[in-house]
């Protein structure tokens, strides 16, 4: 299929890249705070290990996929091998736990879509969110992580478009709009689809990872720093990118028929995946294939309204990287 490609650029786009890039410094953790997110670790890990002598604790999400920002909270999974466990009076035993160990604000939300334990640590003065056996959160935290070794620019785009929709207030998942998570991985894929591209297609390489959990494969080429070379070719810029990115799904995306899929690096109808209908809660109205999960559409949460907010949003964003004399200001002036 032919796509559309845009041919205005601003002659100056390049020249861009500086501001960008210093914005991108200024999010990214200092040294001392990863520090103090192990400490934490380590505590937990010791407290937890008391009780549950196999029960092993893993860092996942944005504390471990080295897409997160400075002064955010860290996502802990406690991966315990029981067939009969009750998560809620297992969250109840482990906030007791907690609260004996002297951490703070300890509250188990039994309930939540995903159940956990929230506390706060008064030493390192950090939250944290405990969950159960959630462990394909676990597996794509790698993926993601990976990923970010191959190209230097993943990891930039990435923090610019997350700071931009947390400003813009479009990354709310509660309010209908998108996950982080989904974020990286409209990311990860506009780069595999750049040419010459700048991201592989791990999952479609020579297996050197496999593992099955929660009754699903997840395999991929993982020995990525082999691939450091890999986007070499391609030259452009991160002002660039973000300009492209931004065009691409303010102006080029097609929102009716195409599911964006970085597990096989390139797009799938939404026909072939029955995801044409809403079904349930699930509307299909942009559609990001889950790379493990894959009949989990992780732009479901949006719906006929925040889905126009969205657009909207996109071509705020584009107009702004084609026109506005300090985009690097203009972009994430908050709404
Ligand atoms: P922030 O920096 O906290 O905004 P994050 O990377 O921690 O970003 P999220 O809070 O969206 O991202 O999610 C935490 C992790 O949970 C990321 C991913 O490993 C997993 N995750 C989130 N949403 C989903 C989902 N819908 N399906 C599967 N895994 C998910
Ligand atoms: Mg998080």
């Amino acid at each position: 299929r032919i796509r559309k490609r845009a041919v205005l650029c601003r002659r100056d786009i390049d020249a861009l890249s500086p501001s960008f890039l210093s914005i991108f410094e200024s999010l990214v953790p200092a040294e001392e705070e990863k520090a103090k997110q192990k400490q934490l670790f380590q505590l937990l890990q010791n407290l937890v290990n008391r009780k549950w002598p196999n029960a092993k604790l893993y860092l996942y999400g944005s504390c471990a996929n080295t897409f997160g920002f400075s002064k955010s909270d860290i996502d802990v999974c406690l991966a315990i091998d029981d067939q009969d466990l009750n998560k809620s009076d297992f969250l109840l035993e482990l906030a007791d736990i907690l609260v004996s160990g002297n951490l703070q604000n300890v509250q188990a939300l039994t309930h939540a879509r995903v159940p956990i334990v929230k506390l706060m640590d008064p030493i390192t003065g950090l939250s944290c969110d405990i969950c159960v056996n959630n462990l394909l959160a676990v597996v794509n935290t790698k993926l993601l992580k990976d990923y970010a070794q191959v190209d230097i620019r993943l990891r930039q785009l990435v923090f610019i478009v997350k700071h931009w929709a947390k400003s813009r207030r479009v990354n709310e998942t509660y309010q209908g709009t998108l996950s982080s998570y989904a974020y990286v991985l409209m990311c990860i894929h506009f780069l595999q689809l750049r040419r010459p591209a700048i991201l592989p297609c791990l999952q479609a390489m020579n297996v050197t990872y496999n593992v099955t959990v929660e009754n699903t494969n997840c395999a991929y080429f993982d020995q990525v720093e082999r691939l450091r070379e890999f986007g070499v070719r391609n030259k452009e810029s991160i002002a660039r990118l973000l300009w492209s990115f931004f065009q691409y799904w303010a102006y080029h995306h097609d929102y009716t028929n195409d599911v964006i899929s970085i597990r096989t690096g390139s797009f799938i109808s939404k026909e072939a995946k029955d995801w044409t209908r809403r079904i349930g809660n699930d509307r299909h109205l942009i559609c990001i294939e889950d790379p493990f999960n894959i009949s989990h559409d992780l732009g479901r949460v949006v719906d006929k309204y925040t889905i126009k907010i969205l657009r909207e949003e996109f071509e705020r964003a584009a107009e702004i990287m084609q026109y506005d004399p300090t985009p690097s200001t203009t972009l994430f002036q908050l709404y």
